[in-house]
């Protein structure tokens, strides 16, 4: 039976997996590597550093890591100039609905995100204080699809993983949900996500009923 339901933020809570795209690709840009929307779907659930790096990789690029460091600071920088408007109206339809029934039904609600951006950036949204744990990338050292910043949420609620379902927009993601044990719902294109025991277009696609019988 589920117990707590663990969200990834970026592209299942709000769309700001479109603004690390433009700051990724604004860096792409300045180094003179081709970086698109289809590059960027392996890049989403992966952390910054390993963001970095496959874009370098994809260029022929490899660069010391006191300039990988300040690349990713540009990087960052850029990109929370992006999400400084941030506001409630930024949370995708159907979260808050779905946030009221889980706890109405008792079911405790995680975080698992990849973000080091992540406390900042569902405090903007309004929601920080709906969770009943939060795990970041801050509190992790294995990024997805290594299964730690989930199981570091599952541990935070006090639910063994069995009972836990995590909901992910990213391949790597839906791995990391598995690997720790989870039921996987995936966020997204049938067509490139695997792994899932179902699939759903958004979040508002969601309903209690669905979660309680997976
Ligand atoms: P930051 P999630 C992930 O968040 C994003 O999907 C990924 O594209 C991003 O590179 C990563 O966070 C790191 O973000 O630079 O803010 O630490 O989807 O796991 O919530
Ligand atoms: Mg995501």
């Amino acid at each position: 039976s589920c117990r707590a339901v663990i969200f990834d933020l970026d592209g299942v809570l709000t769309d700001t997996a479109i603004y690390h795209f433009y700051a990724w690709k604004a860096l792409a840009d300045k180094l003179g590597i081709a970086f698109d929307e289809h590059d960027n779907e392996q890049l989403k659930g992966v952390d910054r550093l390993g963001s970095l790096r496959w874009i370098l990789q994809k260029g022929g690029v490899s660069l010391s890591s006191a300039d990988e460091s300040r690349l990713m600071q540009q990087k960052n920088a850029h990109y929370l100039q992006l999400i400084d408007h941030i506001t409630p109206d930024n949370l995708y339809p159907g979260v808050q609905p779905l946030f009221t029934a889980l706890r109405q039904s008792g079911i405790k609600i995680g975080l698992a995100s990849a973000s080091k951006n992540a406390a900042f950036v569902v405090e903007r949204l309004g929601i920080a204080a709906q969770f009943d744990y939060i795990a970041d990338a801050n509190k992790v050292i294995n990024s997805k699809p290594d299964p730690e910043v989930f199981l570091l949420a599952a541990k935070g609620l006090g639910v063994a993983p069995p009972h836990c379902i995590g909901v992910e927009d990213a391949q790597a993601g839906i791995e990391a949900i598995n690997r720790a044990g989870m039921k996987a719902i995936a966020i997204g294109d049938a067509a490139v996500l695997n792994g899932a025991l179902k699939i759903y277009p958004d979040v508002a696609a969601i309903t209690l009923t669905d979660l309680l019988n997976v």
